[in-house]
């Protein structure tokens, strides 16, 4: 297959395109490189030294013979750009990274939260135009968030993305229908998530696009099999207290000798998903794709749960690290239960890859060799989610007396 993988300098996308290159697919990169450009306004930067673009695809080439061509190109922008890539490369299929990630970076400011709701429903909706301008039956992939569905429910399991529900009709039947599950997001970043799967449904019935959303749980871990083979090739790592996410910067923290920041009482239960699976599951997906005039597939993308304070015990008791409950900066249910049916990829032969001492180690030991990299003064999440969490700054924005 030829596949466009957008998005596909990041922390996903990167190893997800070395893993289809490594299968005998015809790979194009794209991205715009802004999550570097972030990294230089927040002065923060991958634990990894990750070489440029250019580099990273001349390196696979020497190790495996194999081309990847890397095009820059903002999805968000420049449409045109975009339609014109798709008409000269036609690819089979898209895989869709290309939106910024970051919860905390989407609450610094209003300026962030405009910034990531313009990113990333202008990337989606311009692939989505364009590949009905252009005629194109590519199969599209997108990287969704298990965030989408909110952390809990009312005591099933979540549902892979639709909803069974019974209404009630004027004259008193009993009606059974399918919805997509209700939203709830947890940050402004969520929240365009949610959006993305309107614009998917939307596309999906009126011009049948042909797409598949992933809603994916936290991805730790850093390296796969391809990105292990060359340090050229090493996927990013983030810890800082914006785009760090929470198991990869306890194993981090511990590493460098940084006491596990658990917010609040640590009683926030998360979706994960090592990144070894995260390669397989686009594999599994672009290899199960859904025919014209199918509804949107909605897999499931995770693979186990974990509650945050039992990560920290877990990775204080392997490496001796100390665990410091932090106020939470975050406006989130302080402790929540949450159980998720994957079955789709386990059912298509997915073989989890499970949380287990070796595993943690392993990325204990890349964050351990990088070490001498880490700028501790970055760890601390300081982006707060509500003017209340801001210590003695007053809102700028103040809120409308109620009534008044
Ligand atoms: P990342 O920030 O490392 O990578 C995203 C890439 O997209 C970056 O290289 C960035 O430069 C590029 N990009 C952003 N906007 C673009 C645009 N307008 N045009 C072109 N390129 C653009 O993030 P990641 O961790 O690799 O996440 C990739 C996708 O997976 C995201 O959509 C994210 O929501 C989803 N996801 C990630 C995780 C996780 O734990 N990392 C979990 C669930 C879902
Ligand atoms: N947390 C801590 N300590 C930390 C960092 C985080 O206790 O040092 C807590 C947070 O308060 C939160 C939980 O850990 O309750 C998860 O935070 P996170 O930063 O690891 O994950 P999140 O903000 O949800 O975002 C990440 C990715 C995002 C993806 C999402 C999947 O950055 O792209 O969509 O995971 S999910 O969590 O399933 O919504």
């Amino acid at each position: 297959m030829k596949i466009a993988v957008l998005g596909g300098d990041g922390f996903c996308g990167w190893p997800a395109s070395l893993h289809l290159s490594d299968l005998g697919h015809d790979v194009l990169v794209v991205d715009n490189l802004s999550r570097r450009r972030i990294d230089e306004e927040l002065g923060a930067s991958s634990l990894t030294p990750i070489v440029s673009p250019q580099e990273r695809v001349a390196a696979w080439q020497e190790v495996s013979g194999r081309t990847i061509t890397f095009v820059e190109l903002d999805v968000a922008q420049d449409y045109d750009g975009l339609v014109d890539l798709l008409l000269a490369q036609r690819p089979d299929a898209v895989v869709h990274f290309a939106e910024q990630r970051a919860a905390p970076y989407s609450m610094k400011s209003p300026a962030h939260k405009r910034y990531t709701v313009d990113n990333n429903v202008n990337a989606t909706h311009n692939l989505l135009a364009a590949l009905v301008e252009t005629g194109l039956d590519a199969h599209l992939v997108h990287l969704g968030t298990m965030g989408v569905y909110g952390y809990g429910t009312a005591g099933m399991k979540i549902p892979e993305g639709y909803l069974p529900v019974q209404v009630v009709t004027h004259e008193g039947e009993q009606v059974e229908q399918e919805i997509l599950y209700p939203t709830n997001p947890g940050s402004v970043y969520h929240l365009t998530k949610c959006l993305d799967q309107q614009l998917f449904a939307y596309y999906a019935k009126n011009d049948r696009l042909r797409i598949t959303d992933l809603h994916q749980g936290i991805v730790w871990g850093t390296h796969t099999d391809q990105t292990a083979r060359d340090e050229r090739l090493v996927n990013r790592f983030d810890y800082d207290g914006d785009y760090g996410t929470v198991l990869n910067r306890f194993l981090m923290q511990a590493a460098v000798g940084y006491p596990l920041t658990v917010h609040g009482t640590g009683g926030q239960t998360r979706a994960f998903i090592h990144i070894r699976d995260m390669v397989r599951c686009v594999q599994i997906a672009l290899e199960n794709p859904p025919a014209r005039g199918d509804k949107v597939k909605i897999f499931n993308q995770m693979t186990q749960t974990h509650r945050v304070r039992d990560l920290a015990e877990l990775v204080a008791g392997l490496s001796g690290a100390t665990v410091e409950m932090v106020p939470n900066p975050r406006h989130e249910a302080a402790e929540n239960d949450l159980h998720v049916r994957n079955d789709t990829f386990l059912d298509l032969g997915l073989e989890p890859t499970f949380l287990e001492e070796g595993l943690l180690l392993e990325v204990e030991e890349v964050a351990r060799r990088y070490a001498h990299r880490a700028d501790l003064e970055k760890i601390p999440c300081t982006s707060v989610w509500t003017a209340e969490q801001r210590p003695g700054v007053p809102s700028r924005h103040p809120q409308p007396v109620a009534g008044g």
